[in-house]
């Protein structure tokens, strides 16, 4: 297996078709060991206009290849994906700490998938023609112009290729600003764009900090579409910069989603769904990090959740064997230990973890999971977005259905039920965008995917892509003949 020494990575922008270096550049650190692994170009307002006058370039183009075209690109950018998997997995473990083993086997391939998935729905987008006396009407998905994607560090290739495979399929062309924390599989995917064929200035990445080269990025008026995943705070900061020009927005925020275990669920599978929270050390969007138990099991259910928790193995994440490795950051790390401190001084009791593991040292923090928390309180309403989960009990199907739709987000929930009417019943009542029962991160390119309430704005995947991405036209043609 490569090392992240072995791979060459381009530190700088990519915009028209070329490398573009800036005058300062950032320290891009590892979460495993704290090393400095690549200086990036830290870009500001000037790179960004650079980067949308480049798409803006390149779109009429683009926007008039065929379907077909369009199609066979993105499939020849899937390949390249697949070609250089390995060098792409280790690359994105050693920038954000998450596993070697879930690159491999699912989250690279799942990237591949995205241009695949794209590519092939494209090619099933139909044109509505029908008659309005004697009128012929005709819709079209036209192409947006120049799109700005915003991507966050907890699974950078895989979520900015949700958005750059639909976005560039729809006809569009992409100005991609990728994490700080994480900018460089962008860079080596703006190497397999090129070797793919796509042309100059379609694909372009912007890197540096978010206020200094997002904000310009997202309040230029050139741009069409805003589509972002991350943080509710900053995504306040976009829609605000979106305003003036009414750009459309797709925002795909944080969760603090419910895992709910009736007394009738299969009880070793609920323990596994509980304990599978922690993946990615806890920082993924839509994990259930409020387990809510019936009463009468809960005893039960945390005696083998501690069992089946100490199991885990937590470590470097590019050991294959290792389950759960580092948080994202110093300053993230401190962010869940704050949360953590906090939830102890406010009387919860930590029945596992509840602090950094000082064997390990560095950014892993013990998995952790609370009890005696109050409903109102900061650990069962805030979005950690780390290994840390809280336990309250219920009574009734009522109580949970409350207490699971009872935060400002709705992103996801998970049931755990032994009953087909009562999974009916309470998942009709759940206020989330994806509502899985018996089963948990089940994701179809082809399923909506979003969130209600603070947990975002608009949907993504299949048709729901496109409908974001294009400008549906309606042309009207005037019955008879053309010469009057
Ligand atoms: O995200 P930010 P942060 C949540 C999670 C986490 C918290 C903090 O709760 O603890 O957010 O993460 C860019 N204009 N999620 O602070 O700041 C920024 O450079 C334009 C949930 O790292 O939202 C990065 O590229 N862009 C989430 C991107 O926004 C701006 C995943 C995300 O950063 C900008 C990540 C600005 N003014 C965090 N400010 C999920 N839903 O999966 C920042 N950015």
């Amino acid at each position: 297996m490569a090392t992240v020494a072995d791979v060459t990575v381009h530190e700088g922008h990519w915009i028209g078709g070329e490398r573009v270096s800036s005058p300062v550049a950032f320290e891009d650190v590892s979460p495993i060991d704290g090393q400095v692994i690549a200086r990036v170009a830290r870009g500001g307002a000037e790179e960004a206009a650079a980067a949308v006058s480049a798409a803006e370039r390149a779109f009429p183009a683009w926007a008039r290849t065929t379907r077909e075209e369009r199609a066979r690109l993105l499939h020849a950018i899937a390949d390249g994906v697949e070609k250089r998997l390995e060098q792409l997995a280790i690359v994105e473990t050693t920038d954000n700490g998450a596993l070697l083993r879930s690159h491999l086997r699912g989250v690279m391939p799942r990237v591949a998938h995205n241009f695949r998935f794209f590519a092939d729905w494209l090619l099933t987008l139909g044109h509505d023609e029908f008659d309005t006396r004697g009128h012929r009407n005709h819709v079209s998905w036209d192409p947006a112009g120049v799109c700005a994607l915003i991507t966050p560090w907890n699974a950078p290739l895989m979520l900015a290729t949700w958005k750059i495979a639909p976005a560039l399929a729809a006809g569009n062309t992409v100005v991609l600003k990728p994490a700080e924390w994480t900018p460089l599989t962008a860079s080596l995917l703006a190497d397999i764009t090129v070797e793919a064929g796509l042309p100059d200035g379609v694909f372009n990445v912007v890197q540096g900090y978010g206020e200094e080269v997002g904000a310009p990025l997202v309040a230029d008026p050139r741009v069409r579409r805003i589509s972002f995943t991350g943080s509710v705070p900053t995504a306040r900061h976009i829609a605000a910069a979106a305003a003036p020009n009414l750009t459309p927005l797709s925002l795909e925020l944080g969760g603090k989603s419910p895992l709910i275990v009736f007394a009738d669920a299969d009880l070793d599978l609920a323990v596994d769904l509980a304990v599978e929270q922690y993946d990615n050390a806890g920082q993924v969007c839509l994990a259930g990090t409020r387990l809510l138990v019936q009463e009468e099991i809960a005893a039960e259910f945390t005696e083998r959740f501690v069992v089946k928790a100490a199991t885990l193995r937590q470590g470097d994440p590019r050991d294959l064997s290792t389950d759960i490795g580092p948080n994202i950051h110093r300053e993230h790390f401190a962010r869940i230990d704050g949360f953590v401190r906090r939830a102890v001084e406010a009387g919860a009791t930590p029945v596992i973890g509840g602090g950094p593991n000082t064997d390990l040292g560095g950014l892993y923090y013990r998995p952790t999971l609370f009890t005696g928390v109050a409903a109102d309180s900061e650990i069962v309403n805030e979005e950690v977005f780390g290994p840390v989960l809280t336990l309250q009990t219920f009574r009734t199907e009522e109580e949970a259905v409350e207490l699971a739709n009872s935060t400002r987000f709705g992103l996801a929930a998970t049931l755990a039920t032994g009953s087909p009417e009562r999974a009916e019943r309470v998942t009709a009542r759940l206020v989330a965008g994806t509502v899985w029962v018996n089963c948990f991160f089940v994701r179809d390119l082809q399923a909506p995917f979003g969130g209600a309430r603070q947990s975002g704005m608009g949907r993504e995947g299949g048709d729901w892509s496109f409908d974001f991405y294009c400008d549906v036209k309606n042309t009207v043609f005037a019955p008879g003949g053309w010469n009057g």
